[in-house]
């Protein structure tokens, strides 16, 4: 009787360790290298990923193209945020840009080597 007491005050203390956990689950950062290259760019890769869900902030820095998004966890991940990048028309580290997104672009803003 003792030793199921124990087992079972050991779950309890598990599952409130795991609510905890769960509910302190800070903002993560990543990086994402993209294929911005301008201003616009900048806009239309911050304005896809504010309506994506979970992403809290996304900042892009076209000198560098690689744009820092703080995204809650459970809610999102950084394969989502990189497909979601993709699906706006660019590269998004591994990740190709969507071919159909990437032909509605601005002219100024496909990538250079793609340029004539
Ligand atoms: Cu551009």
């Amino acid at each position: 009787m003792k030793t199921i007491k124990t087992a079972f005050v050991a779950v309890i203390m598990i599952l409130i360790a795991t609510t905890v956990n769960a509910q302190t689950a800070k903002p993560t950062e990543v990086k994402i290298k993209t294929s911005a290259v301008c201003g616009m760019c900048k806009k239309t890769i911050e304005k896809a990923l504010s309506k994506e869900a979970g992403i809290q902030k996304s900042t892009l820095d076209v000198t560098t193209k690689v744009v820092t998004v703080v995204y809650d966890p459970k809610v999102t991940s950084p394969e989502k945020i990189r497909t979601a990048i993709s699906k706006a028309g660019y590269d998004a580290d591994a990740i190709k840009a969507d071919p159909k997104a990437y032909k509605n672009l601005d002219e100024c803003c496909k990538k250079e080597d793609a340029k004539g």
